[in-house]
């Protein structure tokens, strides 16, 4: 990334010190008196009377409303020779020179200068307006000028492109990050898992590349398009690699930046972006996070700042003509909230959603990430691809880097499949806390509750199957985990697999009370989960036989957690909450009764996980099916 800087930047001591530098030049020029300073004694102005009286008084000088004056030789009080040094000698220059000034602040009087005159003194008024203009200058504008060193240096800093000339530099530049042609090295090939995206963009990029074809036959390219999707998709980078399939300059800006500090600069600062693209057009622009600035225009009051920056942006992107060469990429995680004029034909009238990976999306993404580091032994991407559902670009990522940091962490050269799968964990549930000590008790008590949620679901159509259990405490403050993963990826869920995954959420509770005949607050996550699936299943899904396929819930933003709004009575409230009740407690009582049935089983695989510490779902089924028990394998206990 090129930040462009034509001028060296100054720092803020460079003007300090430029402005005591100035002020000691000025100071120092600014105070010439006739009269030597070797000492100087304040006295009172009847001192001084007396002085003159007695004929005391050689010279008089008077300065800015001070009267500095000398005594005859004669008159000089013995005692007072300039300081002492203790090397036996005075290195005082023309020490004999070396009289008293006194200085006394002068009164209103007129027939001081008749006085002065009779007395035969030698008196002169320094008018020092020389001096005054110096230090007027000095006490206005040497602190202006210190604003506006401060100010320019903190446009400096907020204008990263401090390009063009002034004090000013900074002041009113887009802030652009700008990257020249040749070195956008990002392409297609470095994003994985988003074909369908890439195809809609492609269009963009063959024409960045050949422009006559489209302006022959007369199309109008999109002047922009909006990458919708949730966070960490990759819409950035598919941006750049737009650029980078083109060979184009690549100018990025966040939408957040053009609101910044001052009403009008975002106005501004869309101007000048718009200015810098189309001097280097052909070109990329992209706006991330547009939703800072182009949230739907409000009736009341509102936030005129960012209207106007909306506004402006809206007609440059009227006002460069079709083919001018700049396409406007932007990316935003809310469309909903985008105001209309910005989606209509002519501005972002192409949207290209960018959505969460599928499994072998996932698998392309890692692969991509994998190649970046050194592995060793077989390395199986499709199965770290099976057990992240959900994961985005950048989940997957920092799945592959937290491998690499584990297996530096342990001593090794080189990522094995298992620092990999440790790492899924630590993104699901945080670090392992092994210094963590738990009671032979509660080990017993989380055992018996990780094993409850995997038995029910191994006893269960509909549930996916068991991935692993393990009771390790992790910084997330879970306690212990069991995890599911299915085969392949699915893409619905039936009804009885919604009712499934509820039973194998209250499995957890069911053990402890069927083994303990007591409950404890662990349970309170999945509590949360079954509600809301069950919650979910009778509000949005139409799956309860007393309200049918009517929604009562509706989805706030897609990508952006999931947030729903209440649409219905409150009555209609009062009966969901009675059907969310009566659908988890039949959910319990199927879990409950699973785990009586198979009490055995429970018993004995809780055991083996006590002493283990982790079970694979593989080792897990195995103990399932023996037909006879097994004895606990104390001994591997590994790691
Ligand atoms: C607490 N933790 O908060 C203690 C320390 C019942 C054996 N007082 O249901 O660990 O109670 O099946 C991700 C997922 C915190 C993050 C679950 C963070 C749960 C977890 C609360 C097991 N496994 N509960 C479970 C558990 C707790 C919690 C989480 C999380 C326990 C249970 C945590
Ligand atoms: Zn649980």
């Amino acid at each position: 990334m090129d930040e462009k800087q034509k001028k060296p930047r100054r720092p803020l001591w460079f003007w300090l010190i430029l402005g005591l530098g100035a002020a000691v030049f000025i100071f120092g020029l600014g105070a010439p008196r006739t009269l030597s300073s070797g000492n100087e004694e304040n006295v009172t102005y009847d001192v001084f009377l007396t002085a003159l009286e007695e004929g005391k008084v050689q010279e008089v000088e008077l300065k800015s409303g001070t009267l500095y004056y000398t005594l005859k030789e004669t008159a000089q009080p013995a005692a007072t020779a300039g300081p002492q040094l203790n090397f036996g000698f005075r290195i005082m220059s023309g020490s004999s020179k070396k009289e008293t000034v006194y200085t006394v602040t002068a009164m209103e009087d007129p027939n001081l200068v008749d006085r002065l005159h009779a007395a035969g003194v030698t008196f002169s008024e320094n008018p020092g307006t020389g001096n005054m203009l110096l230090l007027i200058l000095l006490q206005y504008a040497v602190p202006i000028l210190f604003y506006i060193a401060i100010f320019s240096f903190l446009f400096r800093r907020m204008g990263k492109l401090g390009a063009g000339g002034g004090l000013m530099g900074g002041f009113g530049k887009s802030n652009a990050r700008s990257i020249d042609g040749g070195e956008v090295k990002t392409t297609f090939a470095d994003v994985a898992g988003q074909d369908e995206a890439k195809e809609s963009l492609q269009e963009i990029v063959s024409y960045l590349h050949n422009p006559k074809e489209y302006t022959e036959i007369g199309a109008r390219m999109p002047r922009g398009a909006l990458l919708i999707g949730p966070p960490g998709t990759g819409k950035t980078l598919m941006a750049r690699a737009v650029a980078g399939e083109a060979g184009v300059p690549f100018l990025s800006i966040s939408g957040p930046e053009f609101v910044e500090l001052f009403v009008g600069m975002g106005a501004s600062k869309v101007r000048d972006l718009f200015k810098e693209a189309r001097e280097k057009a052909p070109c990329i622009v992209f706006i991330d996070e547009i939703d800072a600035i182009g949230k739907k225009r409000d009736g009341f009051g509102g936030n005129d700042e960012r209207e106007q920056t909306l506004n402006q942006l809206l007609s440059e992107m009227d006002g460069f003509e079709g083919n001018s060469g700049v396409v406007v990429l932007a990316a935003t995680n809310r469309p909903e909230s985008l105001d209309k004029a910005l989606l209509r034909p002519g501005r972002f009238d192409r949207r290209v959603p960018v959505e969460l990976p599928d499994q072998s999306g996932r698998e392309a993404i890692l692969r991509i990430h994998c190649n970046r580091i050194k592995t060793e032994g077989p390395i199986d991407l499709a199965a770290i691809a099976r057990i992240t559902p959900g994961a985005s670009g950048a989940d997957l990522a920092n799945v592959i880097n937290e491998a690499a940091l584990c297996a530096v962490r342990s001593g090794r050269h080189a990522v094995k499949q298992k620092d990999l799968e440790d790492s899924v964990d630590v993104a699901l549930a945080g670090k392992q806390r092994k210094s963590m000590v738990i009671s032979q008790r509660e080990k017993e008590i989380i055992a018996y509750h990780e094993v409850g949620h995997a038995l029910v679901a191994a006893k269960q159509k509909g549930a996916s199957p068991v991935h692993k259990i393990t009771i390790i405490p992790r910084t997330s403050g879970a306690l212990g985990f069991t995890m599911q993963a299915d085969e392949d990826e699915r893409f619905l869920m039936d009804k009885q697999e919604a009712f499934a995954k509820i039973v194998t959420l209250t499995g957890g509770r069911a053990a402890e009370e069927i083994r303990f005949d007591s409950v404890t607050t662990g349970a309170s996550n999945d509590i949360e989960q079954a509600t809301g699936i069950a919650r979910a299943m009778i509000t949005r899904y139409g799956m309860s036989e007393s309200f049918g396929m009517t929604a009562f819930e509706q989805m706030v933003n897609p990508y952006l957690g999931n947030d729903t709004t209440m649409n219905c009575s409150q009555e209609t409230a009062a009966r969901i909450d009675r059907e969310v009740i009566a659908l988890i407690d039949k959910a319990y009582d199927q879990a409950k009764t699973i785990l009586r049935d198979n009490r055995s089983k429970l018993d004995e695989i809780a055991q083996v996980l006590i002493a283990r510490e982790t079970i694979s779902g593989q080792e897990f089924m195995d103990i399932l099916n023996a037909p006879v028990a097994l004895p606990a394998k104390q001994e591997e206990t590994n790691e």
